[in-house]
């Protein structure tokens, strides 16, 4: 059996018990993946299972559960190193997600940077990729740049190239755009940035769920994701560091597990990845994430791949027969997030005349404001696909933007 045949056979919708409701009498059709992901049974059962029979605080005690619940602990992370090819468990660091990743660089980074260096991201940034780097150049006297995109939503590589100088101490760019759906030449750009001396931060938010990822192969600097985003739950994320990069780093936050020696005057710090981990970790959500990795293992993933994109391709070519919609972004290289407007609505509106016909969308600026300034465009309407989604359910959302208009 081929991988196409092999997913033609599989349920993975029943996989996840969430869907199987409906919303004021109308069938669910769950769109809003890019904001969150639902959660397969296996994930659910793990959790369950561990406060049911494994839960204690890891590292620290001498008994059985803690045995336990370290092992499994321990298990996730070497489940998470070889999803995306780390040389080590020690360059996984568990945060709370994307956002907490990339601020934990940021912090980190601080006494590295001086007056007048530069930070290099672009236009198509979410807020968690934008904040913490005007933060570190309020702290150090860095400079801010973004780099232009295209009217399409790609990113502009001239543009890129030209902002890039031997000042880029860093470059910090999505994988794929949460507002767009642009798939980025990360791989490219992470070449580009190396050859100017700056080291390079990947936002693997939007991508973990859907592509493979190889830190090695990337040799991006640092790649950060949130579980809640990949079938894992919410509170517990990534970020993978370059093991001389982390070692480099100043721990940001001081506490239990992330210290080796206390007196009262001093400490001296933890290994890798203990010394980025103060305090008890979220135990649960680790062990959740591991079960959301073995899950995503187990699945014919380039099929799947493909399916999502005929998924997004019927629903682009659907929403431009619709007279009155405007697509917002038609980058060359595109995943799972569609973002369009209807007539002169605001999104908002759009949104609820959806809801009211159970289909899930986000409205609005998604996080990204600068870029929606960039596009002129107050926010959008986005549809965004995960694995469960099928043809059923694009075919309802351009029913539903047809039966919204007729209520304009
Ligand atoms: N985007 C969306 O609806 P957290 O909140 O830390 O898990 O992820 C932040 C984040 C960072 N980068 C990108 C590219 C993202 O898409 C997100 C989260 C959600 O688009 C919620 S705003």
């Amino acid at each position: 059996m081929n991988a196409k045949e092999h997913l033609a056979e599989m349920d993975i919708r029943s996989d996840f018990p969430i869907l199987d409701q409906t919303i004021g009498g109308q069938p669910l059709v769950y769109l809003d993946n890019a904001a969150t992901t639902q959660k397969p049974r296996a994930v659910i059962a793990a959790i369950s299972n561990y406060y049911l029979h494994d839960n204690a605080n890891v590292h620290r005690g001498a008994h059985a559960l803690a045995d336990r619940a370290t092992r499994d602990f321990e298990a996730a992370r070497e489940s998470l190193r070889a999803l995306i090819n780390a040389r080590t468990s020690s360059e996984v660091i568990f945060t709370r997600g994307t956002t907490e990743s990339i601020n934990l660089v940021a912090n980190g980074l601080t006494q590295q940077f001086k007056p007048g260096d530069e930070i290099l991201i672009t236009l198509l940034e979410h807020h968690a990729n934008i904040v913490p780097w005007q933060m570190l150049a309020a702290r150090t006297g860095a400079v801010l740049k973004a780099c232009e995109i295209t009217q399409s939503g790609d990113i502009d590589m001239e543009s890129f190239r030209a902002c890039l100088s031997p000042r880029t101490r860093l470059v910090a760019v999505g994988h794929v755009s949460n507002a767009l759906g642009t798939i980025n030449p990360i791989a490219e750009m992470i070449a580009l940035a190396h050859d100017a001396g700056a080291l390079v931060l990947i936002d693997g938010a939007q991508a973990i769920a859907h592509l493979p990822v190889n830190v090695q192969d990337l040799n991006c600097d640092f790649y950060a994701f949130s579980g809640h985003k990949m079938f894992g739950p919410t509170g517990i994320g990534v970020l993978y560091g370059k093991e001389t990069l982390l070692d480099a780093m100043p721990p940001w936050q001081g506490g239990g597990e992330m210290i080796e020696r206390v007196t009262i005057e001093s400490s001296t710090w933890n290994s890798l990845p203990y010394k980025f981990e103060a305090g008890t970790p979220n135990m649960a959500g680790a062990v959740g994430l591991g079960a959301a990795v073995r899950y995503i293992a187990g699945l014919p993933r380039e099929a799947l791949l493909m399916a999502e994109d005929t998924l997004v391709q019927r629903t682009v070519s659907g929403l431009k027969q619709i007279a009155g919609v405007r697509l917002v972004g038609e980058p060359e290289h595109r995943l799972s997030a569609v973002s369009f407007l209807v007539d002169n609505s605001h999104p908002n509106d759009i949104g609820t005349l959806l809801d009211q016909q159970g289909i899930a969308v986000r409205t609005g600026h998604h996080c990204t404001m600068p870029l929606m300034a960039r596009l002129g465009v107050p926010g959008t309407v986005r549809a965004s696909f995960s694995l469960y989604n099928s043809q059923d359910d694009v075919d309802s959302l351009l029913r539903g933007v047809d039966k919204a208009l007729t209520f304009l």
